[in-house]
């Protein structure tokens, strides 16, 4: 079963991919999990990455439609993934989004997909990074992952994506204070969008004068506006993207600090799977537990003894 599916996504063929990813988000940890990432690894690390993150209504969908059918005009196989933040009245991806979204991609043989942001502190699941694997192995020349930007997703995307996109526009008030605050430093390229907008010439300045004022490394995040309506600013936009992938190509320091934050994910995963048995039998020692209770030990000395015991 994993040989016909690890030969399908090698195809490209979308229903592999698709069942792919439903095990992935689904599995978690499993064996089944791992075997086919380690299948399927051989074969990864040729798609660009792209995040694409900003404010809600910014624009961001609107903007994959638009680059997925660009890049797909130039040959370029392009696939999407949509994370949007998981709602407590839905429990999953917001319906409407996929929707708008899908009409003008199918079109162009746009893989797309929509997941549900299911990690704990908020930040990007760890379903997400096998997903793009299977997307890379899959053949994609490109890779777009679109988050709403908040908190640890923000930093999360950043250890995910080659480049990573920051979507602003006009209008976004006092707000924009806030939104920045969060990702300035994230962003390897700028994209004023809704050009056609009062406001967006300010709107621009602004984050021109923000980046001024900031450290700069070798890489100097460019500004770009975009009007999504009539297409004006894409050239520049794929332009950019490229030269930012040309540069990280020739960094390697960036991209060993993406795979030390990812290893450190899976390192941490593995620790827990690694004990979680004796753990679990530990705690389920009543006569221990009630011990610990009686002789008052304190939570983090009974914890730090145990752990000192296991390892
Ligand atoms: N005037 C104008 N409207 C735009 C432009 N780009 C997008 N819009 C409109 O802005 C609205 C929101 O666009 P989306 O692409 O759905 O925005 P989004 O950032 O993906 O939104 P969420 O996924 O909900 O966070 C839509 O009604 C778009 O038609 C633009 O350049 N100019
Ligand atoms: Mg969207």
């Amino acid at each position: 079963m994993l040989d016909s599916l690890v030969s399908g996504i090698f195809n490209g063929d979308a229903r592999s991919i698709s069942r792919a990813i439903t095990i992935v988000e689904n599995d978690g940890d499993s064996d089944t999990v791992r075997n086919l990432i380690r299948e399927i690894f051989p074969r990864t690390g040729n798609a660009h990455i792209v995040g694409i993150t900003g404010p809600p209504g910014i624009g961001k969908s609107t903007m994959i439609g638009r680059i997925c059918s660009l890049l797909s005009e130039q040959g370029k196989k392009v696939s999407v993934v949509a994370i949007d933040a998981s709602s407590p009245f839905t429990g999953g991806s917001l319906l409407g989004n996929r929707i708008r979204m899908q009409e003008s991609l199918t079109k162009h043989g746009v893989f797309m997909r929509s997941l549900a942001n299911r990690g704990l502190t908020g930040g990007l699941s760890r379903s997400i990074w096998d997903t793009v694997k299977v997307l890379d192995a899959a053949g994609s020349d490109y890779i777009i992952v679109e988050t709403v930007g908040a908190g640890q997703a923000d930093l999360d995307i950043s250890n995910l994506a080659d480049t990573v996109v920051v979507v602003l526009g006009p209008g976004l008030g006092d707000e924009i204070q806030a939104i920045k605050a969060g990702i300035m430093e994230i962003g390897n390229i700028f994209v004023i969008n809704k050009m056609d907008r009062q406001g967006a010439y300010i709107a621009m300045k602004d984050i021109e004068e923000t980046l001024a004022m900031m450290p700069r490394g070798e890489w100097k995040p460019p500004v770009v506006g975009l009007n999504s309506m009539n297409g004006d600013g894409y050239d520049k936009l794929l332009d950019l993207m490229e030269r930012h992938r040309a540069f990280s190509l020739n960094h390697p320091e960036v991209r060993m600090r993406k795979f030390r934050t990812e290893l450190q994910m899976h390192i941490d995963e593995e620790l827990r799977r690694k004990f979680r048995k004796d753990i679990t039998g530990i705690l389920q020692d009543d006569i221990r537990i009630r011990r610990y209770l009686e002789d008052r030990v304190d939570p983090y000395s009974a914890a730090e003894g145990i752990v000192e015991e296991i390892a």
